[in-house]
């Protein structure tokens, strides 16, 4: 089998979104996600200007070899953009090689490790009555474990409280939102207190921090949530820095997890080797595919850290549906990020994987199990959209 073809398709169904297709000569088709979320421009050159004409002419079946051809090939290595672009190939030849055995890519995984797939999804409030509403809504639509995100008194404008900004409401530059962490520290044992208060002590509970905190205010607030037993508190400092994490695990033993802005597994070495983390999360459209993502849960579950693959919005159906596929078939599976898509996102990418009673699973149809409708895609061209800042009331930027 060879590949003939390589199409990049950048569609807006609400927001944007990257999708290569590969095809064969046997006709086989494969998609791959590479949606890098405010800067999608950057990967569709990659792909179109660097990565497709080297395609053309091999063959699909060598995921392996074509990876490492990719990635040691460009010299140039890691990075969100390489790695969006690297991920797209990558899980457009699995889903070619899964289509060409008949079987769904989890079989080609090893199987399933289980029935089903447990899926956390956000609630957020602008305060608490707000939030707990939240809560209440996305029980109601099945959720088994739940992110909390409120805003913060004094504050207008905070992350995960203001709503997802769809193209039509995107403003030319950025959203700024403002940020006081003197002040989040004080009021999220609050919002906490007032959950579990309301849910009681079975529901799962996940919170975002986002980058925000030093790694002292991170062990401070670790270890002031820890009677609210959080599933995990996310992204608590900006980890690029993985030495910091020691001295937040020596105060708390809030489970943390860590990782949706990291590209490769050089970035979680000391995070994994030291055990200072939880959970993994990682998403296949920005770590360069499900083939380097599954040796990363692999080496994690030496350790005890267990997946959490990040599930935004930002990550089309078709990088949905690639880690579905393996989180059904690794062992070290913890949780699965799951907000959904719109209807229209739903009909641009037919995916045979389902959300019933707060599992996903990735349905069984042959390769990944997504298919794009080309037309309805270029019927909502790409429309530029940014990603908010983040700024102090003094008016410097800070982490968002
Ligand atoms: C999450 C993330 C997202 C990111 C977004 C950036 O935990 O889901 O923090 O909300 O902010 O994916 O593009
Ligand atoms: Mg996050």
């Amino acid at each position: 089998m060879k590949i003939v073809d390589a199409q990049v398709v950048v569609t807006s169904p609400g927001r944007n979104f990257v999708t290569l297709k590969i095809t064969t000569d046997e006709g086989l088709t494969g998609l791959g996600d590479a949606t890098l979320n405010g800067r999608e421009l950057s990967v569709v050159s990659y792909l179109t200007d660097h990565v497709v004409p080297l395609l053309i002419g091999t063959d699909p079946h060598r995921i392996e070899d074509t990876w490492q051809y990719l990635y040691r090939g460009a010299y140039w290595r890691r990075g969100p953009v390489t790695m969006a672009a690297i991920a797209a190939v990558d899980v457009a030849l699995w889903d070619i090689k899964a289509k060409a055995a008949g079987l769904p890519l989890y079989q080609l995984l090893g199987g399933a490790s289980r029935e089903r797939i447990r899926a956390y999804g956000h609630a957020a409030g602008r305060d608490i009555p707000e939030l707990l509403d939240s809560v209440r809504a996305r029980q109601a639509e099945g959720y088994r474990a739940i992110r909390v995100q409120t805003g913060v008194p004094g504050l207008t404008n905070v992350y995960g409280v203001r709503p997802d900004l769809s193209v039509s409401d995107q403003l030319p530059r950025p959203v700024v939102e403002d940020w006081d962490t003197p002040a989040y520290l004080r009021h999220l044992p609050r919002v906490l207190e007032a959950v579990r208060a309301e849910f009681g002590p079975g529901l799962p509970l996940l919170h975002d921090a986002h980058h925000r905190l030093t790694p002292i205010q991170a062990a401070r607030l670790g270890k002031d949530i820890e009677p609210y037993d959080l599933f995990w508190l996310e992204d608590c400092t900006p980890a690029e820095n993985q030495e910091a994490l020691r001295l937040v695990r020596r105060h708390t033993t809030t489970p943390l997890a860590i990782g949706e802005v990291f590209n490769t597994v050089f970035d979680y070495q000391t995070l994994i080797n030291e055990q200072l983390i939880d959970y993994v999360r990682s998403a296949v459209t920005h770590f360069g595919g499900v083939t380097p993502l599954r040796k990363l849960f692999d080496y994690a579950a030496q350790y005890q850290i267990k997946s959490a693959v990040h599930g935004p919005e930002d990550i089309s159906p078709v990088g949905m549906a690639a880690a579905l596929h393996l989180d059904l078939a690794i062992h070290n599976f913890g949780i699965q990020e799951y907000s959904g898509h719109t209807a229209l996102t739903g009909e641009v990418f037919r995916h045979a994987y389902t959300f019933t009673d707060g599992y996903l699973h990735p349905g069984e149809a042959p390769g990944i199990g997504v298919e794009l409708d080309e037309e309805l895609a270029a019927a909502h061209p790409y429309r530029p959209a940014y990603l908010p800042v983040n700024r102090l009331a003094d008016g410097s930027v800070h982490d968002w």
